[in-house]
C-alpha cells in the first residue's frame, strides 16, 4: 500500500459517509500527508508541547510512517456558526459527527493495514486531554504539522490547504510512506504579513489576543456550548468563532498585492 491508496481510503470512506442515512453533516475532500517517524521534529514536541508528549515510538514501537488527515467542513456549516455568540447546532452535530466518523475511519484503516500484513495504532480525535492543563500528550495538530499539513494560525488552528474548518485524525504505522514536503510558506495572514487578525477580532470570551491564548477561557465558552446543545450528544465542547468567517477557514488566505 502507497500514500495514494491511504488518501484514496481516506476519500471514499468519507464519501460514503456522507451518503450514510441519519448523518447530517457534510464534508469536502479531505486532505493526508505522511512523517517519517524519525523525523527529529518529533523531540521537539517534548519542548513545545509538554515533556510528556509521546513519540511515534511509544505508540508503535516498529513506527516507520506517522499520518495525518483533515476532514473539512462543508461550507454551509462553517456559514451556519458565523453570527452569533452560541456556536450553531450544525457546527455542534458536525464536531460529532466527525468525531465519530475519524474514530470509525481509523479502525477501518487499521483493519485494512492489518489485512497485509501491517499494523497501525490509532488514537482518538479528541478527548484525550489532561481536564486540569487542557493538553494532550498526543497533539494532532502539531503531528499534522510535522507531516506537512498546514501550517499554524494566529487562532492557533491547522490552516491547511482546504482552510481550518474541519477536524484532523492521525495514526502510526509500521508501513514505510515517502514523507510529504511542509509548505514552505506560513499560510496564516498574520504571519505572513503581519495584516489581519480577523481571529483576534471575532473571538467570543477574551480567550484569543495577538499575544496568546487562554485555554481555560476558552474552554469556559466550549462548555457554555456543551450545556447549550445537549440535545444533540453527550459532548457538544465546541465554539469554533475564530475559525469562520475568517480569510482561512476554508481556504489558504490570499495576501493582497500591497501586502
Ligand atoms: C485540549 C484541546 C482543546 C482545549 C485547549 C485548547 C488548546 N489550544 O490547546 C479547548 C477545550 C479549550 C479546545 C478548544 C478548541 N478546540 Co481543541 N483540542 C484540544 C486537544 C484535545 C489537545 C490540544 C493540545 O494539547 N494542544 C497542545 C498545546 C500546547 O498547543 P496549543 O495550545 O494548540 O498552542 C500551540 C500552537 O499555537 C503552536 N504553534 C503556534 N505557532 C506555531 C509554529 C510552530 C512552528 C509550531 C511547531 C507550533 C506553533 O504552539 C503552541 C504551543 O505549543 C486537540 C486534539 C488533540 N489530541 O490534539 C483538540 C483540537 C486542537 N481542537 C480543535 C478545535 C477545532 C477546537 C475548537 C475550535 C473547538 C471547536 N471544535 O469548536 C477550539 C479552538 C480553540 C483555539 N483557538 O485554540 C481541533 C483543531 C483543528 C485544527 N484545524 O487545528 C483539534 C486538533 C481536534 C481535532 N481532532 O481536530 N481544544
Ligand atoms: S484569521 Fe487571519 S490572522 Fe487569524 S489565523 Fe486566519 S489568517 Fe491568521
Ligand atoms: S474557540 Fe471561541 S472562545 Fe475559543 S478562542 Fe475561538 S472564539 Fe475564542
Amino acid at each position: 500500500m502507497d500514500g495514494s491508496q491511504i488518501l484514496t481510503m481516506i476519500e471514499r470512506y468519507v464519501e460514503r459517509r456522507c451518503e450514510t442515512e441519519g448523518v447530517q453533516t457534510r464534508w469536502g475532500k479531505p486532505l493526508v500527508a505522511y512523517a517519517d517517524a524519525a523525523d527529529e521534529m518529533f523531540l521537539r514536541l517534548k519542548e513545545v508541547v509538554s515533556p510528556s508528549h509521546a513519540m511515534p515510538a511509544d505508540l508503535l514501537p516498529d513506527a516507520r510512517t506517522v499520518v495525518a488527515y483533515f476532514v473539512p467542513f462543508d461550507d454551509a456549516i462553517v456559514r451556519s456558526n458565523v453570527e452569533g455568540r452560541d456556536a450553531s447546532s450544525a457546527w455542534a452535530r458536525a464536531y460529532v459527527e466527525t468525531n465519530q466518523l475519524i474514530s470509525d475511519l481509523n479502525s477501518h484503516i487499521s483493519d485494512e493495514l492489518r489485512a497485509i500484513g501491517h499494523k497501525a495504532c490509532i488514537t482518538p480525535p479528541t478527548h484525550n486531554y489532561s481536564p486540569e492543563r487542557l493538553i494532550s500528550d498526543w497533539s494532532h495538530r502539531h503531528v499534522a504539522y510535522i507531516a506537512g499539513l498546514g501550517t499554524f494560525g494566529l487562532n492557533n488552528m491547522l490552516i491547511t490547504e482546504r482552510g481550518c474548518c474541519g477536524r484532523i485524525g492521525t495514526f502510526v504505522t509500521d508501513l514505510v510512506v515517502a514523507p510529504t514536503r511542509r509548505p514552505g510558506i506560513e499560510y496564516c495572514l498574520h504571519k505572513r504579513t503581519g495584516r489581519c487578525g480577523k481571529c483576534v477580532e471575532r473571538c467570543v470570551n477574551d480567550a484569543l489576543t495577538v499575544n496568546g491564548f487562554d485555554r481555560f477561557k476558552c474552554h469556559e465558552m466550549c462548555l457554555h456550548n456543551d450545556a447549550l446543545h445537549s440535545d444533540i450528544a453527550a459532548a457538544t465542547d465546541v465554539c469554533g468563532k475564530c475559525l469562520v468567517g475568517v480569510p482561512c477557514s476554508s481556504v489558504i488566505p490570499a495576501a493582497r498585492h500591497s501586502d
